[in-house]
């Protein structure tokens, strides 16, 4: 419904929805057909890590009204933020090795303005927060205590985020924690997403409650610009997911998008940059990592270490879940 109304819409506005310049004539006095370019705009697109439909949906929800990307990524990840089922994500998300659950999360818009908050807690939507801060601050990242504070500041409610579930489940790791940082590959669930609007302007989120009983302190890529998300409206936008220690000892997201600046496409990008990862750790197979990119033409792609890692696409051309090629090929 909402992809057929929206196609109405844009066949009353084709020549602003078309994704590279286009040639048209243009009559002059003496009658001679001379081609000038016309401003084109790129078709909206919104991917997120993961098969997070709801996510994407609400993100094209924005899009779709004309709204900006800004605003389509910060709501696109608050889905997942409210969602108790996610348990990597805002509300629900997993504690840390000592019970507390604790939040990172980034935001960036298309002129390079950021924010983020790492290790906050009690707060639903650290995204909401990290967004604040980016324009409500002369700083980019706020921590901890100091950010709870701000949120409040701001008008964020005081939330318990731990639920019945993860409670549960964090009884039982404590009877064989050894209290040591478990890494898994299947705790990821991390929602990064990357979205262009009709102006073809790139914004970018990423939200996370981190590596489930984690070391106390602990922060991960996800709210580290350049590392868990990066954009650059010149050439596109990456994030990332899995285990953040490896994805900031190649600042990921930031060299991927440097890969494209250097004309690489978003999927040759990511390849690159996982391989880089496994560079650094050869024979290691312990561990996930997926990347996801855009340029600004709106081409997407994703590659992982281990198969399982997928993302979720909408576009005027349907909603997708789209594959991944992995650098390892059986998990
Ligand atoms: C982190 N990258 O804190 C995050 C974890 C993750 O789904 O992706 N979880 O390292």
């Amino acid at each position: 419904m909402q992809r057929r109304k929206f196609l109405k819409k844009s066949s009353l506005t084709t020549a602003g929805l078309l994704s590279a310049p286009v040639l048209a004539s243009c009559k002059t006095e003496n009658k001679v057909d001379v081609p000038s370019i016309v401003t084109a705009v790129t078709k909206p697109v919104a991917i997120c890590t993961w098969n997070f439909m709801n996510a994407t949906a609400k993100a094209w929800e924005v899009l779709e009204k004309g709204g900006n990307a800004l605003d389509a990524v910060e709501q696109g990840v608050m889905v997942e933020e409210a969602d108790v089922s996610n348990e990597t994500v805002g509300v629900g998300g997993r504690p840390d090795r000592d019970g507390n659950v604790t939040l990172d999360a980034c935001i960036m818009d298309k002129d390079g303005n950021c924010g983020s908050v790492v290790y906050l807690q009690n707060i639903a939507h650290p995204i909401s927060v990290a967004r604040k801060v980016m324009e409500d601050t002369p700083h980019i990242i706020l921590a901890g205590k100091g950010a709870e504070q701000f949120a409040y500041e701001k008008g964020f409610k005081k939330t318990d985020l731990l639920t019945e579930s993860t409670r549960k489940q964090y009884e039982e790791w404590k009877k064989e924690s050894k209290y040591e940082t478990v890494i898994n590959i299947e705790n990821h669930d991390t929602i990064g997403m990357l979205a262009i609007d009709t102006n073809g302007d790139i914004a970018g989120a990423c939200t996370t409650s981190g590596m489930a009983y984690k070391v106390a302190g602990r922060v991960g890529d996800s709210p580290i610009i350049g590392a868990g998300l990066y954009v650059d409206n010149e050439v596109g936008g990456a994030t990332a997911t899995g285990v953040g220690e490896e994805v900031i000892r190649t600042v990921g997201s930031f060299l991927i998008v440097e890969l494209m600046r250097q004309g690489k496409s978003p999927q040759e990008a990511c390849e690159e940059g996982v391989k880089r990862i496994m560079k650094k750790n050869e024979g290691r197979e312990d561990f996930q990592i997926g990347f996801l990119a855009i340029n600004k033409q709106g081409e997407t792609g994703g590659y992982c270490v281990h198969p399982g890692f997928t993302y979720r696409e909408y576009t005027n051309n349907g909603h997708e879940n789209q594959p991944v090629e992995s650098f390892y090929k059986q998990q």
